[in-house]
């Protein structure tokens, strides 16, 4: 035979780690390869299932995505940072120290409710005494139906081993929330890096720098990422911002003018559940802090 049948499927993997424009990419059969794209292209993810042109023993180009059953990201105005692709679970990972940011959590279920995944929040670090408040300070999240996890990974893994069967779950969180612990203690070879708690504080420095998927068996897998600084949600974009804040859905169609924005318009019925108590101010100013911020960018607005 003188020519390569073009019509040959390529060969398909996993990406099981993203470096920016350099992947690893798990072949269907096992073997690990490092791949590059076609042209400039980045909007690849950890998790994407892809097509492979091998370009050497160990080397290949992404040719194409297959279809993603769950992308989340994140954006800002200048670009959309991918963290993974097909995960059945978004793990937001919490501690007490150090303090995570309410804002930041908010924007991580703001993206997971516009991507349409489930979420688990886990308050990492039990074993410190400020913990306890901590914990008292999710209730709020607790009585919008969030689920929350109380974990030592240091301790005891038992509690978030038993919610990872047979999902694929991606940790997220801000830096030094123990993400990369958590990974180590699921998986020994892993060896992921882990923060120096007194470095990390100082330089606001993450310890680990790419998202990588292990897997946990045939039908569990996670993703280790990044620490989140920011979280930009540019892409939910200022009318579907509501609908991502949960306890806002009962009410929505009910405000005086179609285009309400929920800010201080008269009539609207967000406001008004809000002066009953129905919603708490801290999460009715996390939605006005995002909807000023996609106001500036939306000139129409
Ligand atoms: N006391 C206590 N410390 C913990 C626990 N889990 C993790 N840590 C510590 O928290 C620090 C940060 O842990 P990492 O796992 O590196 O945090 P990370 O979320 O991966 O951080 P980035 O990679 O920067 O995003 C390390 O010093 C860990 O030893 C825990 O259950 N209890
Ligand atoms: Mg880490
Ligand atoms: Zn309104």
């Amino acid at each position: 035979m003188t020519s390569i049948d073009k019509r040959q499927a390529l060969p398909t993997g996993t990406v099981v780690a993203s470096y920016g424009r350099r992947f690893s990419v798990e072949l269907a059969g096992g073997l690990l390869i490092t791949c590059v794209t076609r042209g400039k292209r980045t909007n690849i993810a950890c998790g994407d299932h892809v097509d492979v042109a091998m370009t050497g023993d160990e080397q290949g180009v992404i040719e194409a995505t297959q279809p993603r059953a769950s992308l989340f990201y994140r954006s800002d105005i200048q670009r959309e940072k991918l963290i993974a692709a097909n995960v059945t679970q978004v793990i937001v990972v919490l501690a007490a120290s150090p303090a995570y940011h309410r804002e930041l959590l908010d924007r991580c279920l703001a993206a997971s409710e516009e991507a349409g995944i489930q979420v688990l929040l886990a308050l990492n670090k039990m074993d410190l005494p400020t913990s306890a408040e901590a914990l008292r300070s999710l209730a709020l999240y607790r009585d919008l139906g969030y689920e929350i996890l109380a974990l030592a990974a240091k301790v005891d893994l038992a509690p978030l081993r038993a919610r990872l069967a047979g999902h694929t779950s991606v940790l997220v969180g801000q830096s030094g929330m123990g993400k990369s612990t958590i990974i180590n203690r699921l998986v020994p070879e892993a060896a992921a890096r882990v923060g120096d708690l007194s470095l990390a504080l100082g330089s606001g420095r993450h310890t680990t720098t790419h998202a990588q998927l292990y897997h946990l068996d045939a039908a569990t897998h996670i993703i280790d990422s990044p620490g989140l600084q920011e979280f930009g949600l540019q892409h939910v974009g200022p009318e579907g911002l509501a609908r991502c804040f949960v306890e806002f859905r009962e009410y929505l169609g009910k405000c005086k003018f179609n285009d309400c924005k929920h800010l201080s318009e008269p009539g609207c019925a967000i406001s008004a559940a809000a002066e009953r108590g129905m919603i708490s101010p801290a999460r009715q100013e996390t939605y006005r802090t995002l909807v000023g911020q996609l106001m500036r960018k939306a000139r129409r607005w």
